[in-house]
């Protein structure tokens, strides 16, 4: 393949398929890239999957253990092998070129995870997608994305093919299930040796759409710099693995959080990797002791519930637990500390940021703070017009680091980035010894009687009451104030809810924080409205559900 030269305007790719590059917003509406770190000089060609796989296996680490799952345990060189035999049926037998948008559908698993890999291996572009999204919603990612090629774990077909009768760019759908299906069969058909496509270091490795709780989606594009990028930072500065880790984990790998957590990390470390189906609150402890891991990726929600029940499996094993996705309150960090005796980190990232951008590590955790800025990214509090706020001071944060947001062809992209700064829609606050504390998302503030309440300052301290397992707290109209502070609660067992109940919480909550945030309604409730990743969903408490 000829690829480009070099020039400080185009800059070297290998993309045939160019739709990735031609819907990149327009460099002006870029955020600013730092690059500041030594660690963070890359050459003008890249491929990701090359660097964290193929470098593995040259250096001589191809009988480490590197994949677990499904009834499969892999070495380096075993997944660089099913890598390579899959890039090649993507290559030759499908007709997938550098730049190509292939759809990946699965539960995690470690054929997910070596799909992955071939797509980004090959120059194309991988677009994971959460198990549970319906027809509609993967319709919408398939037009967007202009996808060309899926790759589907066979028990989720069937809503890949009914998404497809609406979508004319998706050409074929190569199905695969616990080593029986027809991508296996044709894989174990080819040679396993692949030669990487020599990408740019810009070149779109992946898009990643947001988890957003409303409207269409909106796809994140982060090139192979970018996966490198977030691997010299967050896990090498303040997770720190080592190479007899083992990583184990609930979030997806369509959502990025799971992608570095349960893929990229632990291949950058040399470690080795845990990939299960099945990772929910009562699944994940028996997994944990099965594989004896070493480091956890979860939700708050996740840990919690682990919390309230450990002492049924041996976490003994566990070193480095890792929370993220939601803020992670008090409670939940003293209750984790007390069941395993380990600090979790607590770490903010984003799909548009790749991965973490404030953390801390379990010395520097302080609870009721994320941390500080990971080293490569710098952060500020900015007020309504942009400036930078003190402080103390409750403000936007804003982010700016070597990776950033670039949405694929959305008007959105100027309300994520502005000034050259990453708006992730929180408020946030810098305290007297530089840590960053999570106040709320910006529009999730309860104004109400004049003051400004975040709900989840008056979760945190709800979750310190015994009666209460999980919550939610939202503003809903109130003739007198504006907004009214209202709680929605799942009881524990052996609590009775109830106007008794309700009077204790009030109380509790007046005596923890300050009296005017304490909830004027509470509601109990079965369960929580929550995504995927485990999110909240505050829009659905808010209109009743
Ligand atoms: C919220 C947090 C407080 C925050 C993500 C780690 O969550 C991830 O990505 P999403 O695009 O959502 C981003 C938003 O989620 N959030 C995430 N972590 C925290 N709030 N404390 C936290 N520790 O509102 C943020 O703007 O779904 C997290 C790595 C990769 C990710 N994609």
């Amino acid at each position: 393949m000829t690829l480009e030269r070099s020039t400080p305007q185009r800059p070297c790719s290998a993309h045939v398929d160019r739709y990735a590059i031609e819907h990149l917003p327009p460099r002006e509406q870029w955020p600013e890239m730092l690059f500041e770190l030594p660690e963070l000089q890359f050459p003008p060609r890249l491929n990701c999957a090359f660097e964290l796989l193929d470098r593995a296996v040259a250096a001589g680490r191809g009988e480490r253990l590197c994949i677990q799952g499904a009834g499969v345990c892999w070495s380096y060189a075993d997944l660089q092998a099913q890598v390579n035999r899959i890039a090649r049926v993507l290559v030759d037998e499908l007709g997938v070129v550098p730049g190509n948008r292939v759809l990946l559908r699965g539960a995690n698993s470690p054929m997910l995870a070596a799909c992955w890999c071939a797509v980004v291996k090959a120059g194309a572009i991988a677009v994971g997608s959460m198990p549970l999204l319906r027809a509609r919603e993967l319709s919408a990612i398939i037009d967007k994305a202009q996808i060309s090629h899926a790759l589907c774990d066979e028990r989720l077909a069937e809503e890949l093919e009914s998404a497809r009768i609406a979508c004319s760019t998706l050409t074929r759908i190569v199905p695969y299930g616990q080593g029986r299906g027809e991508l296996e069969a044709r894989a174990a058909n080819q040679p396993p040796r692949f030669e990487a496509v020599e990408t740019g270091a810009e070149d779109i490795a992946l898009i990643a759409f947001t988890s957003g709780t409303t409207g269409v989606p909106k796809g994140a594009m982060h090139s192979h710099r970018d996966v490198m990028a977030a691997c010299a930072c967050w896990p090498a500065h303040v997770l720190r693995p080592r190479p007899e880790d083992i990583f184990i984990g609930s979030p997806p790998l369509a959502f990025t959080f799971g992608l570095g957590g349960l893929l990229l990390f632990p291949l950058a470390a040399g470690a080795s990797t845990v990939l299960v189906e099945k990772a929910s609150p009562d699944a994940l402890p028996a997994a944990i002791e099965q594989y004896r891991a070493t480091v956890c990726f979860t939700a708050p929600t996740s840990y919690r519930a682990i919390a309230a029940q450990a002492g049924r499996h041996d976490l003994r094993s566990l070193r480095l637990c890792v929370s993220a996705g939601e803020a992670l309150p008090a409670a939940t960090r003293t209750a984790w500390k007390a069941a395993t005796g380990i600090e979790i980190i607590d770490g903010i990232g984003s799909t548009e940021l790749l991965h973490i951008f404030i953390s801390a590590d379990a010395a520097q955790a302080r609870p009721g703070a994320t941390g500080l800025p990971v080293p490569g990214y710098r952060a500020a509090i900015l007020d309504e017009q942009g400036r930078e706020l003190p402080p103390g001071r409750v403000g936007r944060l804003a982010i700016k680091g070597p990776t950033g947001c670039r949405y694929l062809a959305d008007p959105r992209q100027t309300q994520y980035v502005q000034n050259g700064w990453n708006l992730t829609g929180d408020a946030y606050r810098v305290a007297a010894d530089g840590q960053y504390e999570y106040q709320a998302r910006t529009d999730d503030m309860i104004v109400s009687g004049g003051y400004n309440i975040a709900g989840p300052e008056v979760e945190g301290a709800l979750l310190l009451h015994p009666a209460v397992a999980e919550c939610g707290v939202v503003g809903v109209p109130d003739e007198a104030r504006g907004m009214a502070v209202k709680a929605y609660i799942v009881p524990r067992p052996g609590f009775e809810a109830g106007p008794d109940l309700v009077r204790d919480l009030q109380d509790f909550v007046k005596r923890t924080i300050a009296p005017y945030k304490y909830p004027r309604r509470i509601e109990f409730r079965a369960a929580l409205p929550r995504t995927e990743t485990g999110k909240l969903q505050r829009f659905k408490l808010r209109d009743g559900g």
